[in-house]
């Protein structure tokens, strides 16, 4: 066996030793249900903790229908959690700073998007912020694409691409339409219930409501712990660096050959 080659072998070895068991994720797919409660309904707050800038696409699937009347063309019910039960939460999702201090603040908010291509524009940003300014902005996806992205209502489910412009802790907020930044610090979403298909539907659910939110990335990685999702780039492995260093080596070498036979 050439110097070479044995140098080869010894990186992969050393590149099996050394990559440990990835967790982190392309796409993180997170569940949850809301609650009717004295004086409105119950919102949920999932940490996200951006350890790099770059991209991802939020999708959130909830309202389980196709239209939000019955008796308009094209409706149809679709169990998406499969528990048996149609819920009626239509979405509302926000950014916010993560203070570190547990505490929603409204100060903190970021932006707000509430549907595919509705309430997910240039005006719904808060505390100043812009989409070109804001350390994380959105675009919405469009309704034409709604097929393809796993919810049934026409546009009642939020979809949309996130760019993070600076890495740090921000807090995503789930809540039924609408969660003003002023309910969230009040820790309720006021006045608030879930909205049942109108035109006739029968004895609707009322007393809570499911969602499910599916993060994906081609750039990024996810992973979860409680309710902290932890976002990071798509680390290189190990191999790549020692075979480079390999190749490096091997280069080197052969030039210094080269020289000497010039000589
Ligand atoms: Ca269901
Ligand atoms: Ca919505
Ligand atoms: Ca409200």
């Amino acid at each position: 066996m050439s110097k070479l080659i044995k140098t080869l072998s010894a990186a992969v070895l050393a590149c099996g030793v050394m990559s440990a068991p990835v967790q982190a994720a392309s796409s993180l797919v997170v569940n949850g249900t809301l609650h009717k409660v004295e004086g409105g309904t119950t919102f949920d707050t999932w940490k996200i903790v951006m350890l790099t800038t770059g991209s991802f696409t939020v999708d959130v699937a909830a309202y389980e229908a196709s239209q939000s009347n019955v008796n308009t063309a094209g409706y149809y019910t679709h169990d998406i959690n499969g528990d048996g039960k149609l819920t009626w939460l239509d979405p509302d999702t926000y950014f916010y700073h993560d203070n570190g201090t547990g505490s929603i603040l409204a100060s903190d908010a970021i932006f707000r998007c509430d549907d595919v291509s509705n309430n997910c524009g240039g005006s719904n940003y808060f505390n100043g912020y812009t989409q070109e300014t804001s350390p994380v902005s959105r675009t919405t996806r469009l309704q034409e694409e709604a097929p393809v992205d796993g919810s049934v209502h026409f546009r009642r489910d939020p979809w949309y691409d996130v760019s993070v412009n600076a890495a740090g802790n921000y807090l995503f907020l789930i809540a039924d339409f609408r969660l003003d930044p002023a309910e969230a610090a009040a820790g309720i979403n006021g006045g608030d219930s879930f909205s049942p298909p109108s035109g006739g539907f029968i004895d609707p659910i009322l007393d809570h409501a499911d969602y499910r939110v599916t993060f994906s990335s081609d750039s990024l990685r996810f992973s979860l712990s409680g309710d902290t999702i932890t976002v990071s780039a798509v680390p290189v492995p190990a191999a790549v660096w020692l075979f480079g260093s390999a190749m490096a080596g091997m280069i080197g070498f052969g030039r210094r050959k080269v020289l000497v036979a010039a000589a």
